[in-house]
Order: structure tokens, then C-alpha cells, then sequence
């Protein structure tokens, strides 16, 4: 139950056949060093400035998608999750238009995909480590997929494209994935496991040793989750911006976007008794803008 990929790819201006067919295969691909360190170091700071504005101008949503509070080590307010994150920074923008994310369009194949730096949650940042008040440390099995039902729309192909910005060896836990199964039917995609509830590592499960600068890529209909870190404090920090690829009409979001129900649901906690505490999915987090700052 320690398995980790151990085939990571260099991205090149094209897509090579082998990358190709890996990703068909298994669902996913890991490329290395996508970015340099001083892109890395450049990356850091402007999601810093765009946390500090965000928590400057009391913002809790954007384009409809609430951001998530938590606390970080020294007890200052954190953002555990930024949604539509380059829309607050032209440093970011720009890096969504790397020529290379254009090979990974090729993934997709034969549908045309296109960056959705304004649809879904746009350039989201995850940022997870263990303290007291952080409520983000993990994410449940799910694929990212039955959200498009959510929305009211069928399910179409995309990707989710993870840039990650701390080293993540294995055993700091970080993404696992289940591979193959996003060749799976319908039923498997929304039944397999129960989503987001279900913690628990899979025989079948493999992972990754990610390097700070690291790229993977996910089929939406693969399953996977985030394993929480064994460290506590600093060695579990853990931030990982992710780009959607999509397909489909385009469906930007504004300012009036309403806030998926999906986005209520994963506030669902079970009861010490194994029931679903439905009273829980309109709650507020533990932790809020208002209750720290
Ligand atoms: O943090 C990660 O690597 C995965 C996050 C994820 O699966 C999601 O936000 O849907
Ligand atoms: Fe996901």
C-alpha cells in the first residue's frame, strides 16, 4: 500500500506519443519541473499579495465560489482555498498562457480544450497544513467530474492540471489517485466511493514524490483524493494550484455568479453515529474572515 508512480515526464512544446498514451491509460501524468525555482519563488509571492488583498478587502466569494478560512502556524488568518486566483494577479494570468499549456490541450484529444481561467472555479490555489484551526488538512475520494450534473449540464471531458508549489514526497501524504478509473461508466464514476466522506487509502491507490516546480495532470472523471500529512505545523505545509481544461460551451462566471450546491455539500459532516448531519451543509466553518481577523 506504498505505491508511487515512479514514471514522471519533461513537457516539451509537443506532446510525446508515450505521454500520449500514458495519460489514456491511467488517467494521469506527472511531468517535472515545469517551472524554474525563480518562477517558483515569483509564484509564492504574487499568492501571498493576492491572499493579503483578498483578506484586505474582506472578500469570503468570488464569482460565487466561497474561499475557505483556516488559521496558519503563527496564528495569523490563512486561505486555505482561492478560487479564480488570477484574476487578481497579472503575474498569474500570464502564466496560464505558457505555449506549453498548449501540449497539454493535446491530452484531450480529439475534443479542443481550452484554459478555464474564468469558468468553474477558474485558477484555484489549495493551501493545506496541520494546525489547530485548520480545517483543511485532507479531501475525501471523489472525481471532479459529477459537478458539471450539478450544474445542470452532462458530464464533459476535462482535465485538472495541478501546479505544485511545496516538495511533497509520499510519505507527507498529498495526491493519490486510483488509476484507470476514468474510463469507468457513470455508475462507477458517482458510486465507486462515497464522495468526499470516504478517507480511507485504496489497495489500488498510487502517489506521488512531488518536487516543488511539479505539474500533474488528472482526467475529471478519475478518483482521487489528498492524504493528510503525518507532520504537523511547517513540515506539512502543503499549497498546489490547480487549471481546469474544458470542453464544451463556453461558461464564464462574474461577480453575480450563485454559489454551487456542490460547494454546500462539502460542508456535510457524518455524526458520531454514522449519519449525515444535513443541518451542517449551510454552516459557516470553523473558522471565517470575521471570527479571526
Ligand atoms: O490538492 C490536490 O492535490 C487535489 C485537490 C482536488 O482534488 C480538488 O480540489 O478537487
Ligand atoms: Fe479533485
Amino acid at each position: 500500500m506504498r505505491a508511487i508512480t515512479n514514471t514522471a515526464f519533461r513537457l516539451g512544446d509537443v506532446l510525446s506519443g508515450e505521454q500520449f498514451d500514458f495519460f489514456q491509460q491511467h488517467g494521469f501524468i506527472h511531468f517535472r519541473n515545469f517551472i524554474t525555482p525563480e518562477t517558483l519563488a515569483q509564484v509564492l509571492q504574487e499568492v501571498d499579495s493576492v491572499q493579503q488583498h483578498l483578506i484586505s478587502k474582506n472578500v469570503d466569494k468570488v464569482n460565487g465560489i466561497p474561499l475557505k478560512f483556516g488559521q496558519d502556524t503563527d496564528g495569523s488568518l490563512l486561505i486555505q482555498r482561492i478560487a479564480f486566483a488570477s484574476q487578481f494577479s497579472d503575474y498569474l494570468s500570464r502564466l496560464l498562457r505558457d505555449p506549453r499549456f498548449a501540449s497539454i490541450l493535446q491530452l484531450l484529444s480529439p475534443y479542443k480544450g481550452r484554459i478555464g481561467e474564468y469558468e468553474k472555479d477558474g485558477l484555484v490555489v489549495n493551501h493545506y497544513v496541520n494546525t489547530t484551526n485548520s480545517s483543511f488538512n485532507r479531501l475525501g475520494w471523489h472525481t471532479d467530474s459529477p459537478r458539471d450534473l450539478f450544474l445542470g449540464s452532462k458530464i464533459l471531458p476535462m482535465l485538472n492540471v495541478g501546479l505544485h508549489l511545496d516538495d511533497c514526497p509520499f510519505d507527507n501524504g498529498g495526491l493519490r489517485v486510483l488509476p484507470g478509473t476514468h474510463k469507468q461508466s457513470l455508475f462507477r464514476l458517482l458510486f465507486r466511493k462515497k464522495y468526499f466522506i470516504d478517507n480511507r487509502p485504496d489497495k489500488k491507490e498510487v502517489g506521488f514524490d512531488i518536487k516543488a516546480g511539479d505539474l500533474t495532470v488528472h482526467d475529471g472523471r478519475l478518483w482521487h483524493r489528498v492524504q493528510q500529512s503525518p507532520f504537523e505545523g511547517e513540515a506539512s505545509r502543503r499549497r498546489v494550484m490547480y487549471i481546469p481544461i474544458v470542453t464544451g460551451a463556453y461558461q464564464p462566471k462574474h461577480a453575480n455568479s450563485a454559489t454551487p450546491f456542490y460547494h454546500k455539500l462539502a460542508r456535510l459532516k457524518k455524526n458520531p453515529n454514522g449519519r449525515i448531519n444535513w443541518s451542517l451543509a449551510e454552516g459557516k466553518s470553523a473558522v471565517t474572515q470575521k471570527n479571526i481577523a
